[in-house]
């Protein structure tokens, strides 16, 4: 190997790295393509939100599980906020409450998010390995993977900026959770990145934070992937054998 190649990359050259990975981001996912451009019918856009639902109330699962993980009380000071940000707090309702009002907001029943009845397998299996990576890896590998979120603020946006016109049917209460992600999230992305840009020494160990990185973007795709089989193609799982 040369020397170059075992060369730490600079912070500043470690966070391009990290950067230069936005194209796998799942915004350029066909299925948010169509979304954004209001080619999804209504059931495609009820089942994305019923999908995303397991996402949502797995997110505190996870931070819990880096935590659990985490002997540092000045990081789980800092970490415990993401669990409070969806679960709620004192004076705040969080976003799992908000979600659910993005559920009403498309016409589908608090009852229905909670019965997981949309919840498609290759979805969930994604999102488990998700949490399961949490509860596995070292907290400050597990802590990078949410580094996807450096992507996130464009994506609330687009859904903020494009949903109203294209899809008028959807009730205003249901942007909610977008508008207080988008501050959330670069709060988050803020000390996630600090924290990774510290961890990460050498060139091998940076190596494996794109790798981390690659598997969460993966993640986060292939969730797309089965909502473009059920929700586009409508071949959802089974549906020539039922
Ligand atoms: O709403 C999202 C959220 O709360 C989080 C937490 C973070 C993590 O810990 O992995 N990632 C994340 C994401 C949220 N929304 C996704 C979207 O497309 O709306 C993006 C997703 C992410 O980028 O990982």
């Amino acid at each position: 190997m040369t020397e170059e190649a075992r060369t730490p990359w600079t912070r500043q050259e470690f966070e391009r790295k990290l950067r230069d990975k936005e194209r796998f981001y799942h915004v350029n996912h066909e299925f948010h393509l169509l979304m954004n451009s209001g080619k999804l019918d209504k059931d495609a856009i009820q089942g994305w939100v019923a999908n995303r639902f397991y996402y949502q109330i797995a997110i505190p699962v996870k931070d819990a599980a880096i935590l659990s993980n985490c002997w540092e009380r000045d990081v789980r000071r800092e970490w415990i906020k993401r669990i409070l940000d969806h679960d709620g707090a004192a004076g705040t309702e969080g976003g799992i409450e908000a979600w659910l009002q993005l559920g009403e907001a498309v016409e589908l029943t608090r009852e229905e998010l909670w019965s997981l009845r949309r919840l498609l397998p290759g979805v969930r299996f994604a999102i488990d390995a998700y949490v399961n990576f949490a509860r596995q890896q070292p907290w400050e590998v597990a802590a990078s993977s949410s580094l996807t979120e450096l992507f996130a603020p464009g994506i609330h946006q687009a859904r903020l900026d494009n949903w109203p016109r294209h899809y008028p049917w959807i009730g205003e209460q249901g942007y909610r959770y977008f508008r207080q992600r988008l501050t959330e999230a670069r709060r988050d992305v803020a000390y996630g990145l600090n924290l990774t840009l510290d961890y990460y020494r050498t060139r091998e160990q940076q190596e494996r934070m794109l790798e981390v990185l690659q598997f969460k973007l993966d993640v986060l795709w292939t969730m797309l992937d089965c909502m473009w089989m059920a929700y586009v193609e409508k071949k959802p799982p089974y549906h020539n054998v039922t």
